[in-house]
This record gives C-alpha cells, structure tokens and sequence, in this order.
C-alpha cells in the first residue's frame, strides 16, 4: 500500500488535501505537514475543507491558505484524518465530490471503525494503532526518505498533541514520544506550540458568560456517571462562530467526580441532531456507543449524526440507556 501512494504522489503534480467537516488540530496539522512536504517536492498544492477553520485552531500558520471551494484542476487528492462519507457532507452537496471520485485519491486516516467508509479508492492507509493521522504522514514520510522541514515538523507535532490532549491520554505510546523526540530534532518547538495554542484559546467575554451557562444546564445520568448538555441551534448560531460549544466544557464536565462520561447533544432546525462524547480514563465506551448510534470514533472520543428525524427526546434517550449498559458491562482486559 506505502508503494502504491508513493508512485501516486510521485506520479501528481497538482494535489489537492481535503480535510473533513470537522477540522481538528490532527486534520489541520496533517494538511499543512503535507502541504509542505509534498511542497517541498515540487508539487502544487490546494488546500480544501467544507467548513471554516475554528478560530482555536488559528495558531498554526497557514490555516487562512485553506479554500471552501473544491478545485476543479487537481490530479490527486489526499483525505487526511477522514475515512467516512458522513463527515464530507459539504462536499457531496458541492456537488464536487465526483471529482474526487473520477481521480486518483489517497485517504490517510486513523479511525479503525466508521460507517458509510469511503468506498471509491483503494489507496487507503488507515492505522487504527496510529494516535493521530499526523504520525501517519510522519511515518511515511520517514519510510520513503521525504524531507521534512521544521515547519512540516511543527504541523505534525500539533497533530500528535492535538489528538492525544498533549500526550496525555490512552493513544500515546513509547512511539508517540519517539516521534515528538524526532520532531524537537527537526525543529518543532513544543513550548512555543504551547504558547500559541493557549493565545488562541483564549475566549471572550460573551463566550466565558456561555460557558457558565452550559455549566448550569449540564444534567447528570445513570448514577451521575453520565453527564450532557443540550445546545440548541439558536446559540450554535451565537457562539459557534466564536467558539466550539463542547470544547467549551466537556473537559470541565469529565472533571466531576463521579463523571465517565460527557456528551454534548446539538439539534438544529433541520432535525439533525449531532453527539460529541468524551470519556474519562478508564471508560474507553465512547467508539461503541458512537458506532451503536451510527457514528464512529475512538475509545475515549467519538461522536454520531442522526438525520432521520427522530427527536432530541427520543435520541438522548436511547443514548443514555445504551451508555448507561455499556458502562454496567464489566471491561474486558
Ligand atoms: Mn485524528
């Protein structure tokens, strides 16, 4: 599989790096570590996500090179940190997503379990061992002798912190500290990172003010093992621009005592309602309840999308009494 996407990339001249509509500091710092990299060999590179890039994301430069419009002059496109048709929505109703199809893509991904897996290449790399889809590149890199400057190195390194919350949870390994190590000899400097990434996470005012109130209306389950709170579209409209809701206080809301779990539901005026579910150490349930409820992800992050129509009322429900059975099923190890 490495050779196949190798001759693929060696093969393009004009790629173009699709990031999900779900840009995080993983997907972000993959496409701007590929987009120097491959830069850096010559190639022509377009950066494309569906949704704009959430301002605590802006510390890393380049960010504001990304388009909303797909291209239509590309002969490769990589998907970075996505393997599921779910989270390119905005690209389907572009209705551009034929292009992708038509031409040779790449997918590089570390979600091992998705539903509606992108089907239409074969040139997918997916590491479910992997922390981050950062690691992946920096993997590939490293097998096929790629140069990696110290910007590309800083991308990857925001990925791999990214996603592991800053090495600190369950998907960092002796590896993930290799690579960081290897990273820091490239030139990525992690307490500058650090810096800016806290800079940028700063909130104002009104946010701070919001936050207090999801704190108020964060309601407990099944023995306050469960926590959540209800964002209506109303104030994803008012806050989202600003500030992603569930950043806001999921870690706030893992942070309670007898907290497992913490999901934050959004409904929007189009029925759709989406789940964001983290866990605390030691209850890696959120990958299965996110898959039982048609979305994927990892053990301690994951989250799901329904679009039939079913209310909040009814979905919270089934949510919270399959969380509240998967939490009463005794771990295996
Ligand atoms: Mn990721």
């Amino acid at each position: 599989m490495e050779d196949t996407i190798r001759s693929a990339i060696e093969q393009a001249n004009h790629i173009v790096i699709i990031q999900a509509d779900n840009p995080d500091a993983d997907s972000l710092g993959s496409a701007l570590a590929l987009e120097h990299i491959l830069g850096d060999m010559g190639k022509d590179i377009v950066l494309y996500c569906g949704v704009n890039t959430p301002e605590y994301l802006r510390y890393l430069a380049g960010w504001d090179r990304i388009i909303d419009t797909m291209p239509s002059q590309f002969d490769l496109s990589i998907i970075v940190d996505a393997s599921t048709y779910t989270l390119l929505e905005k690209l389907n109703l572009s209705g551009r997503m034929a292009w992708v199809k038509s031409r040779p893509s790449i997918v590089l991904d570390h979600h091992a379990t998705v539903e509606h897996k992108l089907d239409f290449t074969n040139m997918q790399l997916i590491d479910g061992t992997a922390a981050s889809t950062g690691q992946i590149i920096f993997d590939l890199c490293v097998a096929n002798n790629w140069t990696m400057s110290a910007a590309a190195a800083e991308h990857l390194m925001s990925s791999i912190l990214g996603d592991t919350q800053g090495l600190m949870n369950d998907l960092t390994t002796a590896k993930t500290y290799r690579i960081m190590a290897e990273l820091t000899e490239l030139g990525a400097n992690r307490p500058q990172l650090e810096e800016a990434r806290r800079e940028y996470s700063k909130m104002v005012k009104k946010i701070y003010q919001y936050k207090g109130m999801l704190i108020q209306r964060t309601e407990f389950a099944s023995d306050d093992r469960i926590t959540f709170v209800h964002v209506p579209q109303t104030e994803i409209n008012e806050y989202s621009p600003l500030y992603n809701p569930a950043a806001l206080v999921q870690f706030d809301m893992l942070q309670v005592r007898s907290a497992a779990l913490a999901i934050v539901f959004k409904t929007y005026d189009d029925g759709r309602i989406t789940a964001a579910l983290r866990g605390n150490n030691g209850y890696p349930i959120c990958g299965k309840l996110a898959e039982y409820m048609g979305g994927g992800g990892h053990d301690y992050a994951a989250g799901f999308k329904i679009t039939d129509g079913r209310s909040y009322e009814e979905i919270k429900a089934e949510c919270l009494r399959y969380a509240t059975e998967l939490l009463d099923t005794p771990m295996e190890s």
